[in-house]
């Protein structure tokens, strides 16, 4: 099986939302709040202190005092309530408050821990119905409903009227939204480059289909070609191919079966947007400084985690207990998701991804991210991927090794900025595979800051080497997927690429001829290290390779090398070219992994290489024709990319760019990559939304979707280096 999961604790809930749907009633529905109307009497709603209800026109209203901080500071609700496990109940009521303002609705224990067993945080205005439905999990006789209001600066109004939680409610069905059936890279082909694109239909035969240009002139016209059932989507499909025309221009749009696309252009331009913002993503990602909004309008916030209150900071971080005896500054770095953690394999594969994009690239090294190290003498993609070196080498133990990452003690709940995380914060054990991590990204950095900060490179190094041997030491120390409260687990019991990875980047580095040696003799050198997905963050065997492939060195047959990533190439081409959407990713038994869209875009990035490696056009074509599905030619008509698309992924679950739960948050910012299908439907949102979906179904864009809809680091430095080779093409 291939490993790619974050594991992580599931939630004891599961949770659906269906706004105004009203589901038919059954006989066995049951009122569980009592006196929901406020009938001449607020009793039994209870509400915080200071906050008496007052009945007006025969709602329960309340005059909510400004300065508090967090949503529960002031709250109305009804305790004693039943819920029992499994069942799924309707929780409606009307509302109004003033404009702009937000009630979290909630259904919860009443008791300690407090659980929430279902939320919605609805931005009120005039009187307005508001009806939900949940399946629980959990059976209590000491539920709540409750309307929590604090947390506002200013003072407000707020009112509420007919609270009903119904049991016995049948589940809503949920189909997604997924417009017209001809399906298009969203954003724009490159005028030299292939294009083509996907209609779903019930016809068996050829079909007519036309371009049109921005005036709805006919451009271009041709026939389809049947490709009957996609695998990946159950789908019946056509695909059409208008390679051939070339012109310029925005607003195209393709006719087929009385059906017609969204619009999208036929230029290069976007790519280089979409490469800087990529890369921008980071920024706003850092931890432990503030971040501007003069550089990033709308994402502005205090610094998350320097040791200021409620934070408990990452100035001097304990280990769990009986870990270890001593504290460690790991202060900065990059926030690794949606979360507050900070782990060092994930911050390793996209530290190489990204200095890796640098060192196959001349143009990056120019662009301005809009950095608070914009315009000093570094390359901004060197300044930005040195905010998480710097943390990568405080993670280092006295020893040599590394810890596998620090994270808050037990999960927090959404939406909540960096500097308001109130959790203790912790040091897990070291392991191999963390400590081959920093071995080879410190090595990679050893070369390539070299002649921007020559004390840095050579404490990189420094680092790398010691790392590398207390990794030989200690060769079997395997994170336990069990450590996985509070933070992901990121284990991995197979480290035999990550010694390869670290050999390598060690060796292209010195060119020592110890490290040469290792690397012969490793495994990986002649395993196929190109699977079903390529890279990631625990199997870095092929991104070794690509590095051996691409840079210069004297590896005694390098040839070889070359050869194993031109045949993953090709292997990905023929999985490709088979696929009727284009993609170049087939997963056994159509179970797509957590972060598709990355692995996508990873598999793209080993066709760049051999690109690169031979010249050869069918390997760039691949490129062009793998990105057209992450952009829009999908089973659900959507742009996994933020900000790019017509109908385009903007609600990945993170804590601090929670617009779909706080409408007073930035949703992600543009350029970010959501994880993408995931077979395994890990959240309970995804749990009842998408039960028995197929390959690319199994995806939703909401907040709470954590299974298929968070952002990464690792992703996002995926996008930035597909994005990045894009660019440079036109
Ligand atoms: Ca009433
Ligand atoms: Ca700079
Ligand atoms: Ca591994």
């Amino acid at each position: 099986m291939y490993l790619w999961e974050r594991s992580r604790a599931t939630a004891a809930f599961a949770a659906i939302l269906l706004i105004g749907a009203a589901a038919p009633a059954r006989a066995d529905e049951v009122e569980q709040v009592v006196n929901g109307g406020f009938d001449g009497t607020a009793d039994p709603f209870w509400s915080t202190a200071g906050m008496p209800i007052a009945l007006t026109d025969g709602r329960a209203c309340v005059d909510v005092p400004g300065g508090t901080t967090n949503r529960w500071d002031a709250a109305i609700g009804q305790n004693d309530i039943s819920l029992v496990a499994g069942e799924t109940y309707r929780f409606s009521f009307d509302a109004s408050g003033d404009a702009g303002h937000v009630a979290r609705a909630i259904t919860g224990l009443a008791v300690s821990p407090y659980d929430t067993y279902f939320e919605q945080s609805p931005v009120l205005g005039d009187v307005q119905h508001y009806s939900y439905t949940f399946t629980a999990s959990a059976s209590t006789e000491q539920g709540q409903v409750a309307f929590q209001i604090g947390g506002s600066a200013e003072p407000w109004h707020f009112c509420v009227d007919n609270v009903s939680l119904v049991g016995g409610v049948p589940p809503e069905v949920y189909v997604p939204d997924t417009g017209p059936r001809v399906r298009v890279n969203q954003v724009a082909y490159l005028p030299s480059g292939p294009k083509g694109a996907t209609l779903v239909t019930d016809a068996t035969t050829a079909l007519p289909w036309q371009l049109n240009d921005k005036n709805e002139k006919i451009a271009f016209k041709g026939t389809t070609t049947p490709r009957g059932i996609d695998v990946s989507s159950g789908q019946n499909v056509h695909t059409i191919d208008f390679g051939k025309f070339a012109r310029k221009g925005a607003g195209y749009t393709l006719t087929a079966d009385g059906e017609t696309s969204r619009p999208f252009d036929i230029d290069g331009k976007a790519y280089e947007k979409l490469r800087a913002d990529a890369l921008k993503f980071y920024y706003t990602q850092r931890s432990g400084i503030a971040i501007r909004d003069d550089l990033r309008p709308g994402y502005g916030r205090a610094a998350g985690h320097v040791d200021v209150a409620p934070n408990r900071g990452d100035g001097t971080v304990p280990c769990q207990a009986g870990v270890c005896d001593y504290t460690l500054d790991v202060r900065g770095g990059w926030y690794d998701a949606g979360d507050h953690g900070k782990y060092v394999v994930n911050g390793g594969i996209s530290v190489w991804e990204l200095l890796s994009e640098y060192e196959n690239s001349h143009a990056v090294r120019k662009i301005d991210l809009q950095i608070p190290e914009s315009g000093n003498r570094t390359p901004d993609i060197l300044d930005e991927v040195r905010w998480e070196l710097d943390f990568l080498l405080k993670m280092q133990a006295p020893d040599g090794q590394v810890h596998h990452k620090i994270h808050d003690q037990a999960w927090t709940g959404l939406p909540l900025l960096p500097d308001q995380d109130p959790q203790p914060r912790e040091l897990h054990p070291v392991s191999t595979a963390a400590t081959l991590n920093l071995a080879a990204t410190a090595a990679q950095a050893a070369r390539i800051y070299a002649k921007f900060d020559a004390a840095f490179a050579a404490r990189a190094l420094a680092a790398a080497r010691r790392a590398y041997v207390a990794a030989r030491t200690n060769p079997i120390s395997y994170a336990p997927e069990s450590d996985g409260v509070g933070g992901g687990a990121y284990n991995d019991s197979k480290v035999t690429d990550e010694f390869y990875w670290a050999a390598a980047e060690l060796y292209l580095t010195t060119g020592e001829k110890q490290y040469a040696t290792d690397l012969l003799a490793s495994p990986e050198h002649t395993a196929d290290s190109f699977g079903s997905g390529a890279f990631d963050w625990a199997s870095t065997g092929a991104a070794a390779k690509l590095d051996l492939a691409l840079l210069p060195n004297r590896l005694p047959g390098l040839n070889t090398v070359k050869a194993q990533v031109t045949a993953g190439a090709d292997k990905y081409l023929a999985i490709q070219k088979a696929h009727p959407y284009g993609v170049a990713y087939a997963p056994a038994n159509n179970m797509w992994d957590w972060g598709s869209a990355s692995i996508v875009a990873n598999n793209l990035v080993v066709l760049a290489a051999a690109h690169q490696l031979t010249g050869r056009d069918r390997y760039r074509d691949g490129v062009l024709t793998g990105l057209d599905w992450l952009l829009g030619r999908n089973a659900l008509n959507i742009s996994f990319v933020t900000g790019y698309g017509e109908v385009n992924a903007q609600n990945e679950h993170s804590r601090w760019y929670a617009h779909q739960l706080d409408p007073a948050l930035p949703h992600p910012p543009v350029g970010s990559l959501a994880g993408g299908p995931n077979s395994s439907i890990q959240d309970p949102l995804a749990q009842e939304k998408l039960a028995g979906c197929v390959g690319q179904f199994c995806y939703i864009d909401d907040i709470q979707s954590w299974s298929t809809n968070e952002l990464t680091v690792n992703w996002n430095a995926a996008l930035a280096r597909l994005s990045g080779y894009v660019a440079e093409l036109h």
